[in-house]
């Protein structure tokens, strides 16, 4: 992808929206080395210095050439990039690594929440308190929680024997920690495309019985190009754009309702109707419905034996439709600048949920994705090259 003459986007720019960010980087060495840092410090609960991480990676992701003793000096111009992390970075060219990397992988106290956090549903606050209540590795996680070491075949069994926690507000079966540990091992198993292909075709014929029209996009990793995914993300609204969302409304809760009676559907996480948990929503916006779900396609004998995966499953009135898909095709360092963008150099305000201008809460409805970047006075930036 080759940058016009004219364009405004640098690899140096502050904004991750006006910068192109390959999946990978002529630094990818570094930037993994620099990642278990950023993830020292989000699981010790130091968001600040977390995100000035994140954002030094970011920025170094961008970054088009390889980073070596002759460069530096151009490195260290950069955005994002302070003190701290450029004697890091200089470090890393001199020596090949990071010696605080080694302390880091070597502390118990790292390696238990990198573990902790890997089950579905825990984060950084609950690993922490589950570390502090004496637990180290999940062999006593499955003994506190009671769940035996699980061989592909019990899952199943299990998951019909108590391990359905039934949710208030759903009815469905919730996702808890002891299911989250039961699952542990297929969900942690990346997902190929194809696969994605396969799940998406299958959720939107589900959806095709209960309502006609509706249209559909693979966003998350695999619409940035991603070879495998840790879970499914799927935007969905409907074509007919007059209806107001009308036609959409409700249709999260009984699509998930059918996937479950098929069996496509094992677990919910978390499903919002409207209002609740839409962190990104503006005044009035209500059009987003969610749901965090567990989805397995059939299996065919034992040939072809699937596995559980994750699957996100967001709901946009039409004509919020192409704001959603670009909310949710990510990366979250690049929604994170958009939002910034938007509020801090353009006075409006971007969530998946809809975009209005910030002095007099004017609502706009962009009729593409390119319109979408029109709006904030962005250049169009390919999905691939949204790695930021
Ligand atoms: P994720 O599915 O968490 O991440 P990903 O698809 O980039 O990568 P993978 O699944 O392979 O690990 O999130 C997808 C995008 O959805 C993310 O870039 C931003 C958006 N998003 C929200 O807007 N709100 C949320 O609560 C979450 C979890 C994601
Ligand atoms: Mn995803
Ligand atoms: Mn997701
Ligand atoms: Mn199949």
């Amino acid at each position: 992808h080759p940058i016009k003459k004219d364009s405004k986007i640098r690899y140096n720019h502050r904004y991750a929206c006006m910068r192109h960010s390959p999946l990978l980087c002529p630094n990818q060495g570094l930037v993994e080395r620099l990642a278990i840092l950023r993830r020292h410090r989000e699981l010790e609960g130091l968001d600040m210095q977390a995100l000035s991480y994140e954002r030094a990676i970011s920025v170094i992701k961008a970054f088009p050439h390889h980073i070596i003793a002759d460069n530096i000096h151009e490195v260290s111009d950069l955005p994002h990039i302070g003190q701290k992390i450029r004697s890091k970075i200089q470090e890393f060219i001199q020596h090949g690594d990071i010696s605080e990397c080694k302390n880091v992988l070597s502390e118990t106290r790292y390696r238990s929440s990198v573990d902790f956090t890997a089950i579905y549903g825990v984060g950084p606050v609950t690993a922490r308190k589950l570390y502090s209540s004496g637990l180290r590795t999940i062999n006593d996680l499955e003994k506190h929680y009671e769940v035996s070491p699980q061989t592909n075949d019990d899952i199943a069994n299990n998951l019909s024997q108590g391990y359905r926690l039934v949710s208030s507000t759903t009815g469905l079966p919730q996702l808890s920690i002891k299911v989250g540990l039961a699952l542990r091992e297929e969900l942690s198993l990346q997902i190929p495309r194809s696969e994605v292909e396969e799940i998406h075709d299958v959720v939107m014929n589900e959806l095709a019985h209960i309502r006609s029209g509706c249209v559909s996009t693979i966003t998350g990793g695999y619409r940035r190009g991603k070879a495998e995914s840790n879970d499914i993300d799927i935007v969905v609204s409907h074509k007919d754009l007059k209806c107001g969302g009308d036609q959409v409304k409700g249709l999260c809760a009984k699509l998930v309702k059918r996937l479950y009676d098929q069996g496509l559907v094992t677990h919910v996480m978390h499903m919002s109707s409207f209002r609740e948990h839409d962190t990104l929503r503006t005044t009035h916006w209500d059009s987003l419905e969610k749901a965090l779900a567990v989805f397995i396609l059939p299996s065919h004998g034992k040939e072809q034996k699937h596995v559980h995966r994750r699957l996100d499953l967001i709901f946009a009135a039409p004509e919020v439709y192409w704001t959603a898909v670009v909310g949710w095709t990510g990366s979250k360092m690049f929604e994170r600048d958009l939002r910034l963008w938007a509020k801090q150099e353009k006075g409006m305000k971007f969530g998946s949920s809809g975009i209005s201008r910030l002095h007099d809460s004017k609502l706009y409805f962009p009729k593409s994705e390119r319109e979408v970047f029109e709006l904030l006075d962005l250049e169009w930036i390919h999905p691939t090259l949204r790695n930021a």
